[in-house]
């Protein structure tokens, strides 16, 4: 027996209610409206070493330290306005450039929420965010599609900020997108400021995957797919 809402849950006896307490923390059954949706991933490898965690439900806290000022500038934002709660610690091979570090990053977030979303069931799917800041205007829109795919057209005015090569931002979200399985559209409609732009890009991502990894309680068992899979 599933309990639909809280108050339902707070009626059960201690028994159930300890029964249901444990299946929602079951990694493998996260279909539960009070699921936990917290992941630990780590990688390491040559060039890097990554330790990241993520909440999907959390409050928008932040504790990034990747090496690369600017880039803990951008996942912070992405996670204050995504409401998640992200820890980052990565030692890359900066001494070389923020390349290796900036796209592992990507891809250990990606992995973190793939599995955030254990089975799907009850997801929103959907989200998206046209997010100005000042001059800049950008929109993200995010499929949970289990299709990881970028597309991607962020005009930048200047490639480099502060000591921040901007390509990387794209590099980025390729790995997040591929390695959470979803599609991601970025698209700049305006902006004079690089830093502007991008921040605003970052914030636009964490913004339209806040709502389309929200459990919708009405459709809290099912999959919002007509091909029964995502
Ligand atoms: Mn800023």
């Amino acid at each position: 027996m599933k309990p639909s809402t809280q108050e339902d849950f707070a009626q059960l006896p201690d028994q159930v209610r300890n029964m249901v307490v444990d299946a929602a923390e079951d990694p493998v059954g996260r279909t539960a409206p009070d699921a936990v949706r917290t992941v630990e991933v780590a990688r390491a490898t040559k060039e890097t070493d990554i330790r990241l965690t993520l909440n999907l439900d959390g409050t928008g806290k932040a504790n990034v330290e990747t090496g690369v000022p600017f880039f803990d500038h951008m996942l912070d934002a992405f996670t204050r306005h995504g409401l998640f709660d992200l820890d980052v610690e990565a030692k890359g091979d900066v001494e070389v450039d923020a390349h290796h570090t900036v796209e592992d990053v990507g891809i250990v977030l990606g992995q973190a929420f793939g599995q955030a979303l254990g089975d799907k069931r009850g997801i929103v799917r959907y989200g998206n965010s046209f997010l100005a800041m000042d001059e800049a205007l950008v929109l993200a829109a995010v499929d949970i599609s289990g299709r990881g795919q970028l597309h991607y057209a962020v005009d930048l005015p200047i490639e480099i900020v502060g000591t921040f090569d901007t390509t990387l931002a794209k590099e980025f979200f390729i790995a997040f997108a591929s390695n959470a399985g979803v599609t991601l559209h970025i698209r700049s409609f305006s902006g004079e400021n690089s830093h502007h732009i991008l921040e605003a890009a970052f914030k636009a991502a964490g913004r339209a995957l806040c709502e389309a990894t929200r459990i919708n309680p009405r459709i809290a068992e099912e999959l919002p797919s007509t091909k029964g899979m995502l």
